[in-house]
């Protein structure tokens, strides 16, 4: 291979500077509008389902639209569902006839997609289901194994396409590993993931693979909540900004997630050097739903005034308390408060390191420091209504790596001398 082979750290390191992308499922069941599980969920027969394939021609689908909200949001790259569980692909494939490419598109998506990421200078992701409903030797490969067999090496054709004919690809987003009829049995074995993946290395040095093929690879994926992993291994959080049932196109979606609230978990990722993977499920049509595009261009805002404390951003062993939650960059700080005092102080325990200077990082203005018994660090001379909307970032600028006290008596805080 003429390119050089990354380190771990390496190959991850434009990830951990994004912290921020999109995620978008779409595919055939955005015509249904409800969900993209709809055809196992209401158990379509697989003929009948299949019609629907004739009526997604999605002629308002601009990629160049998307890539445009992603980057208006602050977001730096975007993973698109090349194909989900019910074997739809976005993209063409000679080892298919179910793809958008063959049927009412008459378009190959997915290339459209990646030209589009490219030209926005995203980082382009594809996620792949292994698993195809359509193949009944995926719930019961004891009696179906020719069915079996055949969806293992359908896997292993499509991602080779996936790989090849599309450039440079960043990520591959697994999903749908788990063995349906066996929830004890090895993922890894039963699709052959060791060895596709080691033809993705070759084709594509540079790629990150999520820990879904029944193989940890290079990244940790919570769903619908944000835990980080041990520091040192990458991670990232994917969230659908409305009910969590639903990732395709859910025409009734009543609950859709504030844009605070978006951004704490953005901001609660970026903590734990992770990633946030937001969701939009757009229309049949391809076009991102309003209630999706004002909430991102929202947190855009947001962003294009506080990302200094979100892209690459460290962990940061200081508490944050009730109060929010704490990045770093080097020595500097930055407290994202998420319930904001009205006191006009903000009290933070256990401080071990000197406190240089802190501003409100929006303003620029400045913030008064004192260090008192306890490690505390106070926070002084704040606005008394947040100066925020949704997240008031301070930026505390420290004499080195800020710590935290260790506590060796439990009981020593109560008279002040930690
Ligand atoms: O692609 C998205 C989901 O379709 C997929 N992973 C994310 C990224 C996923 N596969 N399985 N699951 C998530 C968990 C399964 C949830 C289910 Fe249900 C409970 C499937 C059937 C019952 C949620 C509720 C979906 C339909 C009803």
């Amino acid at each position: 291979m003429a390119d050089k082979v990354l380190s771990y750290e390496e190959r991850l390191k434009w990830f951990h500077e994004a912290r921020f992308g999109m995620f978008i499922h779409w595919g055939l069941y955005a015509v249904h509008g409800r969900g993209e599980w709809v055809m196992f969920v209401e158990r379509w027969r697989a003929d009948d389902y299949a019609k629907t394939a004739w009526k997604f021609n999605p002629k308002k689908f601009d990629a160049n639209k998307w890539a445009a909200i992603a980057k208006d949001a602050g977001m730096k790259y975007m993973v698109l569902t090349t194909r989900h569980h019910d074997g739809f692909c976005l993209f063409d494939s000679k080892v298919s006839d179910f793809t958008a490419a063959k049927t009412g598109a008459g378009r190959d998506l997915v290339a459209e997609y990646v030209k589009a990421c490219r030209e926005a200078g995203l980082k382009v992701g594809f996620y792949y289901s292994l698993l195809d409903w359509r193949f009944p030797g995926y719930f019961e490969p004891k009696k179906y194994p020719e069915s079996a067999k055949k969806m293992v090496e359908q896997y292993h054709a499509q991602v080779r396409e996936l790989m090849t004919n599309y450039g440079k690809i960043d990520i591959l987003w697994y999903d749908g590993g788990w063995i349906a009829h066996d929830p004890n049995s090895n993922v890894a074995e039963f699709w052959r993931s060791a060895e596709v993946n080691k033809m993705v290395r070759e084709l594509q040095p540079h790629i990150i693979i999520n820990n879904r093929s029944g193989i940890e690879e290079d990244l940790d994926t919570p769903e619908q909540h944000v835990t980080a992993s041990k520091p040192g291994r990458g991670w990232e959080s994917c969230m659908t900004i409305g009910d969590s049932c639903g990732w395709g196109y859910v025409h009734n979606n009543p609950n859709m997630k504030t844009v605070t609230l978006l951004l704490q978990n953005l901001t609660i990722a970026a903590a734990g050097e992770g990633n946030y993977l937001l969701n939009c499920g757009p229309r049949p049509d391809g076009q991102i739903r309003r209630e999706e595009q004002v909430r991102l261009h929202a947190m855009g805002e947001w962003l294009r005034v506080n990302g200094e404390a979100i892209y690459g951003s460290q962990r940061c062993s200081l508490s944050g308390g009730m109060l929010g939650v704490w990045t770093r960059k080097g020595n500097t700080a930055y407290f994202c408060i998420h319930r904001y005092p009205g006191t006009g102080e903000a009290i933070v325990p256990l401080v071990k390191t000197r406190a240089v200077s802190a501003s409100i990082l929006a303003t620029g203005d400045k913030v008064t420091i004192r260090q008192e018994y306890n490690g505390r660090l106070v926070l002084g001379g704040l606005p008394k209504k947040p100066v925020d909307p949704h997240i008031t970032v301070l930026k505390v600028e420290f004499e080195s790596v800020p710590e935290s006290i260790t506590e060796t008596d439990k009981a020593a805080w109560l008279s002040g001398s930690v």
